[in-house]
């Protein structure tokens, strides 16, 4: 039983405080992952948000997933951000004047009425559509919530099995660190060493008028994300192989764990979402086990006993060992001996869950490139810690599972639901009030 809510910050229940974060981050529409950092809507973050909220507001659950699929592309994809019009220009960085989504999107069919990023971010979607539909079927049917998102959900994956499996190999390939949602991992650096960055003057970073310098990707890393977003959207954001990989240039494009096991895990929900809607399911959960094989053959390691990264243009495994490759665990139909494995994996010393370590730490103690406060590079954040949560209840490591969940709610509670923390302490790093650590604490107390 969870009582740190009465003790860190008085009488006031973490369940209300969590809500209160969403209210005060919800925009009418939609919910910003945090008012000053990160000012319009985000894919995933948009995704682990509903799963949250439906325990709050089912319908706006519903409507944060009907906001992000209504700005879906003509070819399928969902991009990362769907940008607030009221809100200036210069308050995040790239802003719609830099991805110019409606012209150089036209060709992959960009909204009109709308200000899009033009990459994508991990496919998050079905999953949530299905929990939030689970958590009042009856207005979901009134409101015909699953009819209405189950085509733009098939069309995503859809895209990004076809347009995105660069490496042939039936996996989908991101073609940018932003894509794959934990930016500056370690796990890029070799990839990311190819691109030239472009000029530290050619852009301006908004991101630093909120969070701490050291606390951030560094100049460097930025000027790296602007050339690919940049030749990717040169190349009317255009994918596949020819032209070269997404950024049209061949220089970046990588299978990752987390990436492709979470669109298994939509694709199980989508064959769930198909047989609610009257169809058998079949075909689709046929292909999440095949997606699974794939992912096995391709990313597992098992003599590190850890799924890795796949630089496609190298055709090698990325040898770091990042949170990405502890998220497979989250597939009910994991090999058993794998499963086993990933949970040893977690709990050893490379990310000594349920030891050393407060929650899941996104990098490698041990790594070289280790740091408790830059980010991706070693801090813990509440979604990867949500997933791991979830795959050990999955594999029937329940008590794990127990003593994660608790660390997650005592630090969500004394962070004042923070974007991430220190690994070891449990310091609060980056913004406060952030949308999906408020929303996951929520499901976590349900
Ligand atoms: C770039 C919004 C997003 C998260 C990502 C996180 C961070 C953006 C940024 O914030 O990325 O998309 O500006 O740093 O890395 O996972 O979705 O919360």
């Amino acid at each position: 039983v969870y009582e740190a809510d009465v003790t860190t910050h008085g009488p006031h229940a973490l369940h209300i405080r969590a809500a209160e974060v969403l209210e005060g981050n919800w925009t009418g529409t939609s919910t910003v992952p945090s008012r000053g950092l990160y000012p319009h809507q985000w894919s995933w973050d948009s995704a682990f948000i509903a799963i949250g909220l439906r325990h709050l507001s089912p319908l706006r659950a519903q409507t944060e997933l009907e906001t992000l699929l209504s700005a879906q592309w003509g070819d399928g994809r969902i991009p990362h951000i769907v940008f607030n019009p009221s809100v200036p220009l210069d308050a995040y960085f790239p802003s719609p004047d830099f991805w110019r989504s409606s012209t150089a999107g036209r060709a992959a069919g960009a909204p009109r009425t709308v200000q899009t990023s033009g990459i994508v971010q991990p496919p998050v979607h079905a999953l949530a559509v299905w929990l939030v539909h689970q958590a009042d079927p009856g207005l979901s049917r009134a409101r015909g919530f699953l009819a209405r998102a189950y085509p733009r959900l098939a069309a995503w994956h859809r895209y990004l099995l076809h347009r995105r499996d660069l490496g042939g190999g039936g996996l989908a390939s991101v073609v940018h660190p932003w894509e794959q949602g934990m930016d500056n991992s370690p796990c890029w650096d070799a990839p990311l060493s190819r691109v030239t960055p472009a000029p530290a003057r050619s852009f301006r970073r908004a991101d630093l008028d909120h969070g701490a310098a050291e606390d951030r990707p560094t100049d460097l890393d930025y000027g790296r994300y602007v050339r690919l977003a940049t030749d990717y959207r040169d190349g009317g954001y255009r994918d596949g192989l020819g032209g070269g990989y997404g950024a049209g240039t061949g220089e970046f494009a990588v299978e990752d764990p987390s990436f492709n096991a979470l669109l298994i895990a939509s694709e199980h929900a989508l064959a769930r979402i198909a047989r609610e809607l009257g169809a058998t399911g079949t075909a689709r959960h046929a292909r999440a086990e095949r997606l699974t094989a794939a992912l096995v053959e391709r990313l597992w390691d098992p003599a590190e006993g850890l799924f890795f990264c796949r630089d496609v243009v190298e055709g090698t495994l990325v040898p770091e060992r990042g949170v990405s490759g502890l998220v497979p665990l989250l597939l009910p139909t994991l090999p058993r001996d794998i499963a086993a494995t990933l949970v040893r994996t977690a709990r050893g010393p490379h990310f000594e869950v349920g030891g050393a370590a407060r929650l899941v730490p996104s990098y490698d103690l041990l790594g070289e490139a280790f740091d408790p406060h830059r980010y991706w590079r070693g801090p813990a954040w509440f979604n990867t810690g949500w997933l791991v949560e979830r795959g050990l209840r999955q594999h029937g490591e329940q008590a794990h599972a127990d003593a994660l969940r608790t660390a997650l709610l005592e630090t969500a509670d004394a962070s004042e639901f923070a974007e991430y923390v220190d690994p070891y302490t449990g310091e609060a790093c980056g913004a406060l009030g952030f949308g999906w650590t408020a929303a996951l604490t929520l499901d976590l107390l349900h």
